[in-house]
Parts: structure tokens; C-alpha cells; sequence
């Protein structure tokens, strides 16, 4: 597996100033997760520096190069290019820097979640949607919420998320759904 001082100097060069300001806002808020669910600090982290490693490839790109690399898009993802970066990215780290298939999976999973997600899944989709860049999630009630209970934080960014999408008209994603309806215990 790739070493991070490595990494980091990696996601560096290949994104942007702003998404690399967004991902050291993840690794940080990731790291105070893990931290209180006993999570390995360094597996954390690389997982978080990594996450949207495939955000920039140019979008008319993008399609082909996920058919390049082997990545099957459902008919939802072909036409949502915001949803193609996750799996390419999770791609990306299995071949190129030998992440574990947990560390792959929270990669693939940070824009949609899923059921029954694994903590180091649910720590990256949290920390992607609180770091303290973003607008609304970063407030301090949902990073709260995400340290106390992280299912019912889980349930929280998934319906605002919705919310968003559907006062957009866009479509939802399967995943997006099932996860929803997951952490929905009420
Ligand atoms: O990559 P980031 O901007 O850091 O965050 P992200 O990976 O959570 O991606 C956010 C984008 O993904 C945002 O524009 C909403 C979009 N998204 C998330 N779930 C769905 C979705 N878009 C569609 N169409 N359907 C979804 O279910
Ligand atoms: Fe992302
Ligand atoms: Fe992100």
C-alpha cells in the first residue's frame, strides 16, 4: 500500500487547490471520528486524502475513462457524472495504491452511503458532508450529532441530501435511496 507523505503529494498535484482545501477539511474531521470509534488513524486517513481523487477528470472524459479502467456504470451514473467519481476513485486506489477492500469500499460509497455501511464507510460520508468548508452540515449540531450517534447523523445528511436533490429535480440514486431507508429507524 502506497505510503501517505506519498499520497499527499500526489492528490496535491492532481487536484485543485479548492477540492484539496475540502479534502484536508475531511481528513481532519475523519480523524476526530475515528478517533472516537476506534478506527486505525492511518487507515483514516489515507482513505479521506483519497476520496475525490477522480473529481476532476473532465467530465466528457469521464465516461470512457471509467470503461477504460474497467468500472461498470449503471443507466443513472452514465447520465449523473457527480456520481461516477466515487467509483472511479474507488478503482483508482485498488489498483493503483493498494487500498484494502474496506478502505476501496468507503471510497466507493462516500457520495451515495449504502445499507449497512461499516464504520470506516460512515466515518468518510460524514466527514465529507460536515468538514468545516462546507456550509450547511458543518454546523455544529451535525458534527455533534455525528460523535454521539452516528447512525442517526447517517439519517440526517442522507434525507438533507434528498431533499436537495429533489428540490433540483434530479434523479436519486439507488444506493442513496436503500441507504436512506436504512438509517431510517423511526
Ligand atoms: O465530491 P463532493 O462534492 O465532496 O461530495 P459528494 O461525493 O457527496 O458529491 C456530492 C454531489 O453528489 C452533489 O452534487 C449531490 C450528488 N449526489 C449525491 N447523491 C446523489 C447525487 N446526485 C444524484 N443525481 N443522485 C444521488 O443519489
Ligand atoms: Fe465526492
Ligand atoms: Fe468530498
Amino acid at each position: 500500500m502506497i505510503k501517505y507523505e506519498d499520497l499527499y503529494n500526489e492528490v496535491k498535484n492532481i487536484l485543485s487547490e479548492k477540492r484539496f482545501i475540502h479534502t484536508e477539511g475531511v481528513i481532519e474531521r475523519a480523524i476526530e471520528y475515528g478517533e472516537i470509534y476506534g478506527e486505525d488513524k492511518e487507515t483514516v486517513k489515507l482513505v479521506a486524502l483519497s476520496h475525490d481523487i477522480a473529481k476532476e477528470i473532465p467530465k466528457q472524459e469521464r465516461v470512457n475513462y471509467a470503461k477504460d479502467i474497467g468500472v461498470e456504470l449503471d443507466e443513472i451514473e452514465k447520465t449523473n457524472l457527480e456520481l461516477i467519481h466515487s467509483k472511479v476513485g474507488a478503482k483508482i486506489c485498488k489498483d493503483k495504491y493498494g487500498f484494502s477492500d474496506e478502505m476501496v469500499n468507503a471510497v466507493k460509497y462516500h457520495t451515495t452511503g449504502r445499507s449497512n455501511m461499516s464504520m470506516l464507510e460512515k466515518i468518510i460520508y460524514l466527514a465529507d458532508a460536515t468538514e468545516k468548508n462546507r456550509n450547511y452540515c458543518s454546523q455544529e449540531f451535525v458534527v455533534e450529532m455525528a460523535k454521539k450517534n452516528i447512525d442517526e447523523a447517517m439519517f440526517f445528511i442522507l434525507k438533507w441530501t434528498i431533499g436537495n436533490l429533489l428540490e433540483q429535480n434530479k434523479k436519486i440514486h439507488i444506493d442513496t435511496i436503500i441507504a436512506y431507508n436504512y438509517y431510517n429507524k423511526k
